[in-house]
């Protein structure tokens, strides 16, 4: 059924041959003209727009914009990660849902997307607004081979790196806040939250979540939040088709990924910093207390480094910039 459909959209959008009968659709998938008609109103539903002409055939104009199983799946040009795709309407979290399936064995690269969280969550315990069908909340279950459970948080800016370099090409000005906050214009526009699983040496597998605001106008975005956090479509001015940015950014983590795996951190190290929000600035930091400092850039382990204002350098693995 799904294999049918799958082939169905290649015949549909063939370019060597913009349209295709009716008649050639059922022969080459072997399937009644009956048969090929509710398929077709299948991904209608979905939101495929098709074109009929009379004595041409059929063609797409347009895949959805809104997430769908289908078009997720057959953009998708990844060699592992969301080979497994999971595909949700509504969740608490992907992130409960994804330790759930890890710890039932879910293999290495296994994605789980949902249209909606009910009860998206951050770091500490803190809340993750995500709106039913307006951005990117997913994640994804990784069992790295041979990685100390420390360098898992490095993970989380290897990620951060993946997703800037993809959404620069937008022609957005994107900045890393470290460890996990992606800035556009000074307002947060997604966060990465990077759980792990492990026991003694050995990381039995992460669960790496991101939310990335999309299609959210100003009013969509929460109350408490309006002047903090942006969405791609006030950015870049025009909405987003959430299908070909999951797919192209789980082929742009992916990459990261391996690349992280076969050279270690020290390849994402400069990358990170040519990214990073306020370098060279003098920040407020909390740690167990509050104070300023000036942002360095980042240590081989993915550290914070900052120096104070006796001008000693301080390597940070847990705090939080305020502003
Ligand atoms: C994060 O935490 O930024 C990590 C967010 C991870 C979300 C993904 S979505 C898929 C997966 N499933 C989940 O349940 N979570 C992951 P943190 O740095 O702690 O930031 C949380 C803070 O960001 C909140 O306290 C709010 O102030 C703010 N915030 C909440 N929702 C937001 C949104 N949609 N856009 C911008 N800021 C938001």
């Amino acid at each position: 059924m799904e294999g049918t459909r799958k082939r169905l959209i290649d015949l549909l959008s063939n370019h060597q041959q913009p349209y295709i009968s009716g008649q050639q659709l059922s022969d080459e998938l072997n399937i009644s003209r009956s048969a090929v008609w509710k398929h077709m109103n299948a991904l209608k539903k979905e939101g495929y727009q098709i074109e009929g002409v009379t004595n041409k055939g059929y063609r797409i104009v347009s895949s959805p914009n809104d997430l769908s199983e289908t078009a997720l799946s057959w953009d998708l040009k990844t060699d592992w990660l969301g080979q497994r795709l999971i595909y949700k309407e509504q969740v608490t979290s992907t992130q409960i849902v994804a330790h759930d399936l890890a710890r039932d064995g879910a293999e290495h690269g296994t994605v789980i997307v949902a249209r909606e969280q009910t009860k998206g969550r951050g770091r500490m315990r803190r809340y993750w607004e995500s709106k039913d069908g307006l951005g990117l909340w997913f994640s994804s279950i990784l069992r790295p081979t041979g990685i100390e459970p420390k360098r898992a948080s490095q993970l989380t800016l290897v990620a951060a790196v993946a997703i800037a370099d993809y959404l620069s090409k937008y022609n957005l000005d994107v900045k890393i806040k470290w460890p996990n906050d992606l800035f556009i214009n000074g307002k947060k526009l997604a966060g990465i939250l990077t759980e792990m699983q492990a026991e003694q040496d050995a990381v039995e597998y992460i669960v790496l979540g991101i939310g990335i605001n999309m299609n959210h106008d100003q009013q969509d975005l929460f109350e408490s939040e309006r002047n903090k956090a942006t969405s791609l479509l006030l950015e870049a001015k025009q909405p987003f088709n959430l299908n070909t940015v999951l797919t192209e950014l789980l082929f742009e983590l992916e990459v990261k990924f391996d690349l992280f795996m076969s050279e270690g951190f020290s390849t994402i190290k400069g990358q990170w910093e040519s990214y990073a929000y306020k370098l060279g600035e003098w920040v407020s930091v909390k740690t167990q207390t509050e104070w300023d400092a000036k942002i360095c850039g980042i240590d081989e382990d993915g550290a914070l480094m900052v120096m104070n204002q006796n001008h000693q350098v301080h390597h940070l693995y847990s705090a939080e910039i305020l502003w």
